[in-house]
């Protein structure tokens, strides 16, 4: 089986990297400058017409949205139990992955384009301000999942690598999110794992050869 993963650095590309390599897919990566609109190209649009990351290719045949690809992963590479194997759980996992794609990522989007919410001249704070109230509430919930656990389950899952992406995401936009303490432990814990390791150090590279392209 041949698995490309189309990946752009920061953003939620990291969450099927760090859940492939957590269950030990072999896979290539084909990086998107998505700031010089390579996600914008026929070829990409043909993969993916919303022209968003990531795309998995799995033998020519791309899959679209993380929720999807992520229990993907888990149903192909059970031996990596990336889903809780008791069938409520399961489901409840999903339930999370369902959060963090519509409820979460939602909320950090006006942070990196507050112009595409509101155009008003003079609106881009008050967009991003709004957008990281509702940021908060989410996070304050998952720190309440989080109080006394490492993992969202009670081992590592797949949603600890969409929920990772999350919050890394909000500190890469430089926000203040050290109240959240048992987030913060989530983080640092998911900053351990060779696969978290990995895509940050790929994500440097990455970083460095668009720049020096440019
Ligand atoms: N619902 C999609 C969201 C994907 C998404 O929003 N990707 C962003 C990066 S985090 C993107 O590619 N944006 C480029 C664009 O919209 O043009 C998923 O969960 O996979």
């Amino acid at each position: 089986m041949k698995l490309t993963l189309y990946y752009a650095p920061r953003t939620c590309a990291l969450v099927p990297y760090v859940t492939l390599t957590e269950a030990g897919a072999d896979f290539d990566v084909q990086n998107v400058n998505t700031q010089t609109n390579q996600n914008q190209t026929p070829e990409f649009l043909a993969l993916n017409p919303k022209h968003k990351v990531p795309v998995l290719v799995i033998d020519g045949d791309p899959l679209t949205e993380n929720v999807a690809i992520q229990i993907w992963i888990a149903r192909q590479f059970p031996k990596a139990r990336l889903l809780p194997a008791d069938p409520k759980a399961e489901i409840k996992a999903i339930s999370l992955m369902a959060w963090c794609a519509s409820g979460i990522h939602p909320h950090l989007t006006p942070n990196a384009k507050p112009s595409s919410y509101c155009d008003l001249p003079g609106a881009e704070e008050s967009v991003k301000q709004l957008a990281n109230k509702l940021l908060f509430e989410d996070f304050a919930l998952a720190d309440k999942m989080l109080a006394g656990r490492e993992w969202f389950f009670d081992h590592f899952t797949a949603v600890d690598a969409y929920f990772f992406w999350c919050f890394r995401r909000a500190i890469l936009f430089k926000l203040d999110v050290s109240a959240f303490k048992n987030c913060m432990a989530h983080f640092e814990r998911m900053n351990l794992r060779p696969s978290a390791q990995k895509v940050v150090a790929y994500e440097k590279q990455v970083v460095d050869a668009f720049a020096k392209a440019a």
